[in-house]
């Protein structure tokens, strides 16, 4: 910047420039203003009143306003402030490699990583670790779409505080949830006409949730009247359940005996079907077997369950058999829990996402893909071990369970 002329006639690109000048003088020093305290503030432990006409909720809402440069700016003048260092780089030269590392990180110093997540919600502002009151060890989720929207509102009010609430969205209505207050503190996730377990396979990762004791993976057609989530968590801790889902109440025509509520019992574990429906008695139908509706998962049956779920096989089909593989003894652990019951109100919600085609309507193509990927899971299964045991070398049609 030359020196002002003043009184001088200025040429008119020379009072664009002063202009340009004096306005980029004043954005910079404005950012400076708003980044500088926010981020040096309570480390240097001055008083705020050194900054008195900063109006903190405005950087907040402007939070995309906090540009590279602004950061920047800021960094240069802590530096310049506190006569930090820079950063040091002179151990770098000894190259990182830590096989153990999680695979592709094996440069970065084992101390840094952090390989697993969360979905606590956490501020903006403030120290980071004072962010969570509470952390919720339960994690919930429905797949939802807005029609529902007063089932899902009666069956969150069944969670406490101990639960975070998740919510897939496969209408494209998310922002309208709003209406409900626990709404603003769960987390969405929209996708269109994606189904739960296409969800589940890409944000339940089990290094997302390993926070959580226990997971539920549900639909949005349960009534939950005689359902309580504290209860059924300490029904399910008490007799050791890895996979369980709530009874579920005689109302129309139940597929399995199993997931039928009883009612003398607060778990059970076994059951008798129709008879030739069971080859064994701790296998499928009969036990080690619950449905993929209302499913709650614990932390470790969750890491196993999430890779057996294929990306293409979005309807689950079939999971519901295979789910016994993750836990060990399987009809020890997988049951149903009576003392909590659901109504499973088979609203056809999903199914009308599917696409009308040759005069059919959107329901049968759905029902239909349903089935196909049963077999297609099956089979997928089936030849998965026999390729274990044979590449072990062990006879399979002796080694396999059916
Ligand atoms: C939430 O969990 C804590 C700790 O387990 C428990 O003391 C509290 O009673 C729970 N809240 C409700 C509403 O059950
Ligand atoms: C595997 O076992 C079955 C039944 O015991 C037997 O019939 C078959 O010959 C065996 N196959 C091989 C390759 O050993
Ligand atoms: C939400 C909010 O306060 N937004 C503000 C962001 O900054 C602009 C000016 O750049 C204001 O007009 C908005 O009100």
């Amino acid at each position: 910047m030359g020196p002002l002329r003043i009184g001088n006639v200025r040429k008119p690109n020379e009072t664009m420039r002063l202009i340009i000048t004096t306005f980029v003088g004043v954005v910079l020093g404005f950012f400076i203003g708003i980044s500088f305290p926010t981020l040096s503030l309570t480390k240097m432990n001055l008083p705020s009143s050194l900054f008195p006409s900063i109006d903190l909720t405005y950087i907040e809402d402007n939070y995309s306003g906090l540009s590279t440069q602004a950061l920047f700016n800021a960094w240069t003048s802590l530096r310049g402030n506190k006569g930090l260092p820079a950063p040091s780089y002179k151990f770098n030269e000894e190259k990182i490699w830590i096989p153990t590392n999680p695979r592709g990180a094996e440069r970065l110093p084992p101390g840094i990583i952090e390989s697993e997540s969360d979905f606590y919600l956490r501020r903006l502002w403030g120290q980071p670790s004072e962010d969570l009151t509470m952390k919720p060890r339960y994690l919930v989720t429905f797949t939802v779409g807005y029609a529902q929207k007063n089932n899902i509102n009666k069956a969150v009010e069944k969670f406490s505080e101990n639960f975070t609430i998740v919510l897939f969205h496969y209408d494209g209505q998310i922002s309208e949830w709003d209406e409900f207050e626990w709404s603003k503190k769960a987390i969405h996730i929209g996708a269109r006409r994606q189904t739960k377990w296409w969800y589940a396979k890409r944000f339940l990762h089990p290094d997302i949730v390993t926070s959580y004791d226990y997971i539920f993976i549900w639909d949005e057609d349960l009534g939950v009247e005689n359902f309580d989530g504290e209860e059924y968590i300490e029904l399910v801790r008490k007799h050791g359940l890895e996979i369980s889902q709530p009874g579920l109440e005689p109302n129309s025509g139940l597929t399995w005996q199993m997931t039928k509520k009883r009612d003398d019992t607060e778990v059970h574990k076994t059951t008798n079907e129709r008879p030739g429906w069971c080859t064994d008695a701790h296998l499928p139908p009969c036990a080690a077997f619950v449905e993929i509706m209302a499913t709650v998962f614990s932390r470790d049956a969750w890491r196993c369950v999430w890779h057996m779920i294929q990306n293409d096989l979005v309807h689950g089909w079939g999971l519901d058999f295979a789910l016994r593989k993750c836990v060990e003894p399987a009809h020890e652990k997988i049951g149903v829990v009576d003392a909590q019951s659901v109504v499973h109100q088979s609203v056809p919600s999903l199914g009308n996402q599917g696409k009308a085609e040759n005069g059919r309507e959107p329901w049968e193509g759905v029902r239909e893909r349903c089935r196909k990927e049963w077999t297609m899971f099956q089979d997928r299964m089936i030849n998965a071990e026999k390729a274990y045991f044979e590449a072990k070398g062990i006879n399979h049609s002796n080694a396999m369970t059916p």
